[in-house]
């Protein structure tokens, strides 16, 4: 087989097909046909975006026939499928990532150049789809890249949302929100597929009618009926030929049916409905981590459940297998509570659609679920109030019941008549008003429930899921989280990537764990030399990058101090701003003091209707105002605020970063996957013992992590015996004076009241034990800033940070996921030219 790739060289004008050929020549050719005839305009009138729309369609040309080959081969084979749902995907621009996959980037460079063009140029051009919140959405979006690569049959279903994550601007220092019209030029990477339209019912009520066969059946009569329209995204993976399938959808109005007889001469009515129809997959909800219980949530997952499943269906039944081999044919994977519906959904289908009994039809469902858990934050669990659910879902309402009932006649079974423990496993809760539990839906409809981290995995059985770990013990695994080598190192981290290349080949791009093969340099002072002098124009990078858009001028030679992620409470973004504020102070006490010059930068977006978030976000702006101008202060301390965090805005940021801020209350963060891709790039962490974290130190050794703060039963044991944070503000006077320069209005121009709700929170409560860790927090940063003046011991931690983070692909987590829940197996696809040998 001929590799698909070929790295450079031309390979002749002549014979390369115009829409495959990855020729330089062939590449100008294609592009600027591209441009007369999709974008219509040649090359005197074209604007960068058509320039860049040009080169989107001549890179999608050369998916397609990987894509149309994948599409051909999994039919044939009919092909043992993952099906990942998901209500977020957070791809981040696709136009450098197909490059690097497709293994043309240095030759679309090249033909850029000798059209006068600039590839970097391009590349910004293109609108990221931002259909996702943060690390939830862009994990999924790591999993597809892995799963391509590894050349496992996938489809990832989501939502199409018109309007994705906001775009945040920063004005007098407080977060402003700004609609993302990210279609609003078009998207040249999908297809929309309207024949494979299905539709969804919502509302209404149920009725039991005789089939055929004279037996009971429950008919649902709906409310309404909303139409799904599949797009497709094809997802490369990298150097091979399998291309697999995003498909997102759309909500619109079916055009004819009951829209017509119930709307006869009333047009404006009509035109009413098909608005409210296409309001449903309008906007993503921008909460992280905070469920919300609005109808219209409800109404997306519901909807994009259902089309999914349809969709499958329709699969199964082009490729003539049997229903009752559905769980053969799919593995589907529910990405938090977001699609859990599926469970009571899948049942329906079997049931009322397909006449199949409960029994069967719950064995295929519970052998097709897998369920992955993220988060033990109590504010995020899903619940809906039973008056809304009978509302809009009547009949998965009584097919939850029945599972429920059936449920707890199991456990009634196993444990006896534990009142308690049976109220506790309940999918229903009845404590406070009736709702349905949603993760306990997915508990129950599942084979395997998985954490995302080891000390995730394990609290989730210790706590959350407790009951139910007791109940199926079988079931409970964990895959810690990865990220995808391909985006966070070799696209985003070119230079790094042509240095490890160039000592020990390119391998380690598909199998990460050969990165270990660079530590034989750690200590290799023409290596460091050269680590040193990449990471030092990745930061001139970002300094131009902060200039621009902030009009900070930083010192490329200042220690990068790097907190990228949602603005949360629990992330701590404020206890890293008292840290800021102590520097400060220290050298307004000490002007001649020598410490190592620091920038922080800071970057995330608050979830619009969270106000503790949004005033961290304008406390952080505060104090980067008075640092910045001080005199006294000069280029040994600056702050900054990079507004508008998403996919394409992070992807310098890491391998700029010298050091990363993975801070959490212990206990709090699932897992995080910003901590994988600083630590991937070089920078050493300080972090406490909370997700990941833990298992990045044990791999890159604990001498090359700082961790500080409180262990997970710290935190226990200090809740138990009756916290006081105000004790620990009193006893010490570096904590008490930060404090109090908050409170007394220093950095809000003697506005006293600006901070209050936030200091007295800090004061009273403390909910992520701030105060407690200070000053070990504090101490920590002093260490850091002794160790990063020893520069050849930095550099060899930083080589080794890069060197032992081969866990941290997400190949391996997908490897993981693939033998231990998914048991599938990959399918590799040849092009029709390799398989006859015929060029
Ligand atoms: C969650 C968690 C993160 C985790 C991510 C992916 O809070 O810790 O890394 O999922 O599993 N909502 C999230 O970002």
């Amino acid at each position: 087989i001929q590799e698909p790739q070929l790295q450079g060289q031309d390979t002749g004008m002549q014979c390369e097909d115009d829409r495959t050929g990855i020729g330089v020549e062939t590449l100008k050719r294609a592009f600027l046909d591209n441009l007369f005839y999709v974008q219509g305009k040649f090359p005197a009138l074209a604007t960068k975006h058509d320039y860049y729309m040009a080169l989107a369609y001549t890179v999608r040309d050369r998916l397609l026939q990987r894509w149309v080959n994948t599409a051909a081969i999994y039919t044939q084979e009919g092909s043992r499928t993952v099906a990942y749902l998901s209500a977020e995907f957070l791809m981040g621009p696709h136009l450098g990532n197909n490059l690097i996959n497709l293994g043309i980037y240095n030759q679309v460079q090249q033909a850029m150049t000798e059209l006068k063009l600039d590839l970097k140029e391009l590349l910004a051009k293109e609108e990221e789809p931002g259909l996702g919140n943060g690390g939830l959405g862009r994990l999924a979006a790591c999993y597809l890249d892995s799963l391509a690569s590894l050349e496992i049959p996938t489809l990832g279903y989501g939502i199409r949302y018109e309007f994705g994550i906001f775009d945040q601007l920063i004005r007098n220092g407080w977060q402003v929100e700004k609609t993302d019209k990210w279609l609003r030029y078009g998207n040249p990477w999908e297809i929309a597929r309207p024949e494979w339209a299905v539709s969804v019912k919502f509302g209404g009520r149920t009725e039991a009618h005789k089939n055929a066969q004279g037996r009971y059946r429950v008919r649902w009569i709906p409310h309404k009926v909303v139409l799904g329209i599949p797009y497709d995204t094809p997802i490369l993976g990298y150097k091979v030929n399998t291309a697999n399938t995003l498909r997102l959808w759309k909500a619109e109005a079916p055009e004819s049916f009951d829209f017509e007889a119930f709307n006869r001469g009333n047009y404006y009515g009509a035109v009413d409905q098909k608005v409210t129809s296409e309001n449903l997959t309008k906007v993503l909800y921008p909460n992280d981590e905070t469920y919300e219980g609005k109808q219209l949530r409800l109404e997306q997952q519901y909807f994009f459940v259902s089309c999914a499943l349809q969709d499958m269906l329709r699969i199964m039944l082009r490729q003539k297998l049997p229903l009752e081999q559905f769980h053969e044919k799919f593995a589907v994977q529910l990405n938090d509570t977001h699609p859990a519906i599926a469970v009571a959904e899948l049942m329906r289908l079997l049931l009322d659609e397909h006449e199949m009994d409960w029994e069967p039809a719950w064995e295929i469902t519970q052998k097709t679920f897998g369920y992955t858990n993220h988060t033990l934050l109590p504010e995020a669990l899903e619940k809906w109030s039973l008056k809304l659910f009978s509302s809009l879902l009547p009949r998965h309402l009584e097919i939850i019941y029945e599972i429920n009932w059936r449920f707890l006649e199991q456990v009634r079974h196993k444990f006896g008549t534990d009142e308690g423990r049976i109220g506790r496993l309940s999918l229903i809760d009845e404590n406070d008003g009736k709702f349905v539990r949603m993760a306990h839906l997915a508990c129950v409809g599942s084979h395997k429930i998985n954490g995302v981290a080891a000390l995730h995995s394990e609290l989730l059985q210790k706590t959350t899921l407790l009951d139910f770990y007791e109940f199926f013990p079988e079931k409970f695994t964990n895959i810690t989280n990865g990220v995808t080598p391909r985006r966070w190192i070799v696209l985003s981290n070119p230079k790094l990537t042509n240095l490890i290349t160039s000592c020990i080949g390119d391998n380690w791009i598909k199998h990460l764990e050969d990165v270990q093969r660079i530590e034989t340099y750690a200590e290799d002072p023409g290596f460091q030399q050269e680590w040193q002098q990449i990471k030092r124009e990745n930061k001139v990078n970002v300094a131009e990058i902060l200039l621009d858009r902030t009009g900070v001028k930083v010192d490329p030679d200042s220690l990068f101090d790097i907190q990228v992620k949602r603005i949360h409470q629990y992330k701590r973004q404020h206890l890293n701003i008292l840290h800021a504020i102590t520097l400060y102070n220290q050298i307004k006490q000490n002007p001649n003091l020598d410490i190592t010059p620091r920038t922080l930068i800071f970057a995330g977006k608050a979830a619009p209707g969270y106000y503790i978030a949004k005033l961290i976000i304008k406390l952080i702006n505060s104090v980067a105002e008075v640092v910045n101008k001080d005199r006294d202060i000069g280029d040994r301390l600056k702050v900054v605020f990079l507004p508008d965090y998403n996919v394409k805005n992070s992807q310098p940021i890491y391998p700029a970063a010298d050091l990363s801020e993975q801070i959490s209350t212990a206990g709090k963060e699932a897992s995080g996957t910003g901590n994988m891709k600083f630590a991937m790039n070089g920078a050493l962490t300080i972090g406490t013992l909370d997700g990941a974290n833990i298992e990045i130190r044990n791999a890159v050794g604990a001498e090359n992590f700082f961790l500080f703060g409180l262990t997970t039963e710290d935190v226990g044991a200090l809740r138990l015996t009756g916290y006081r944070p105000r004790e620990y503000y009193e006893q010490n006077p570096q904590l008490k004076q930060a404090i109090d320069q908050i409170a007394s209005g220093y950095f809000s121009h003697g506005d006293r009241s600006l901070f209050k709700p936030l200091v007295d929170l800090l004061l009273d409560k403390d909910p992520f034990m701030l105060m407690a860790d200070y000053q070990p927090y504090i101490d920590c940063q002093q260490q850091v800033s002794q160790t990063y003046r020893d520069r050849d011991r930095w550099l060899q931690m930083s080589i080794l940070n890069t060197a032992r983070m081969g866990k941290f692909s997400s190949d391996r987590a997908i490897r993981e996921y693939c033998q231990q829940i998914w048991k599938v197996q990959p399918v590799p696809v040849q092009l029709a030219a390799e398989k006859t040998g015929d060029g």
